[in-house]
C-alpha cells in the first residue's frame, strides 16, 4: 500500500485512490441497489419518512432533506471487500482485523440542499489517536459539482476532539447541526487549520475519509439523482457510537 495514501489519511483525514474501481464493480453495486430500491418503493409510497434514523427504517433512512441512505451489506452486494482496491489502505490503517461496520448507497434528489457539516463518530481519547473508523465513498456514475459530491474539511479530524476541546458538544458534531462548521473548531491554541475539498468525481473513483473528519453532502442542483456507494470499517474492538441504526423494518409494519 502506498505510504502516500496512509500519510494523507493521517494528515488530511482524506485520501483519494489513485486508480478507479473497475466499471464492472460499479455496475454490480448499481444493479443490487436498483433491485433493493424497487422492493423498498413497492411499500414506500404508503409511508411518510421523516429525517434521521429514529424516523427511518432498517431498509431506508432519510439522512437530510432529499438525501436517502439504503443499507446493503457486502454479501448482498455480492462482493468480497478484501479484494476491493480500497482494502489494502483500510487494513494498513485499521489493521488486518478491521471489521466492516456499514455499507450501502446514499443518494440525493434534485434540489436537495447541502447537509450541515458533521462527523460520523466522536473521538475516543483526549489525545489524538490513529483513526478508529474509515469510510469509502465510491461514485456510481460521473458526478459533476452541480450534482453535489461530498465535501470534506481536510485536517478537521484534529479539531473535532470534544474530549480535548471542552467547548465542543459531540451531539452537535455527529447529528447535523447548523452551528457546526470548520471555522468554529479552530481556536487560537490550535496548530491545525482545515481546508475544504470537493471535486467532481468520475464513475468508480473512491474517496476514503476518517470518521472524525467534518464532511457533508453538497446540494444537488442537477435534474437527476446522485448516487454514491459507501463502505465503512472500524478497528477491531471499537464499539461504534453513531446515530446510524434504525430498529424497525419497513416490511414488518
Ligand atoms: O451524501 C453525501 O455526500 C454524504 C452523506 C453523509 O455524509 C451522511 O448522510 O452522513
Amino acid at each position: 500500500m502506498s505510504n502516500k495514501l496512509v500519510q494523507k489519511l493521517e494528515t488530511d483525514g482524506l485520501a483519494l485512490m489513485d486508480t478507479a474501481c473497475p466499471i464492472e464493480l460499479t455496475e454490480v453495486l448499481w444493479n443490487t441497489f436498483q433491485h433493493r430500491y424497487e422492493k423498498i418503493n413497492s411499500v414506500l409510497d404508503r409511508k411518510k419518512i421523516g429525517i434521521g434514523s429514529h424516523a427511518g427504517y432498517e431498509e431506508i433512512v432519510q439522512r437530510s432533506p432529499g438525501r436517502w441512505d439504503i443499507p446493503i451489506t457486502p454479501e448482498e452486494f455480492g462482493i468480497d471487500e478484501k479484494k476491493a482496491i480500497w482494502w489494502p489502505l483500510i487494513s494498513s490503517v485499521l489493521g488486518e482485523t478491521a471489521e466492516h461496520s456499514f455499507s450501502g448507497v446514499v443518494f440525493s434528489e434534485p434540489q436537495s440542499p447541502a447537509q450541515h457539516w458533521h462527523i460520523d463518530s466522536p473521538h475516543i481519547s483526549a489525545t489524538h489517536k490513529p483513526a478508529h473508523a474509515l469510510n469509502v465513498m465510491l461514485a456510481l456514475h460521473d458526478i459533476p459539482i452541480t450534482m453535489g459530491p461530498t465535501e470534506y474539511a481536510c485536517g478537521s479530524h484534529f479539531l473535532t476532539n470534544h474530549l480535548h476541546n471542552q467547548s465542543l458538544r459531540p451531539e452537535k458534531l455527529i447529528y447535523q447541526h447548523a452551528e457546526t462548521d470548520p471555522e468554529c473548531l479552530v481556536d487560537k491554541n490550535t496548530l491545525y487549520t482545515s481546508k475544504t475539498y470537493a471535486a467532481e468525481l468520475l464513475q468508480g473513483s473512491c474517496q476514503i475519509f476518517d470518521d472524525r473528519l467534518l464532511h457533508r453532502g453538497l446540494a444537488n442542483m442537477s435534474k437527476t439523482n446522485r448516487y454514491i456507494a459507501y463502505f465503512s470499517y472500524r478497528r477491531k474492538g471499537y464499539i461504534s457510537n453513531t446515530h446510524f441504526e434504525s430498529q424497525k423494518s419497513l416490511f414488518n409494519n
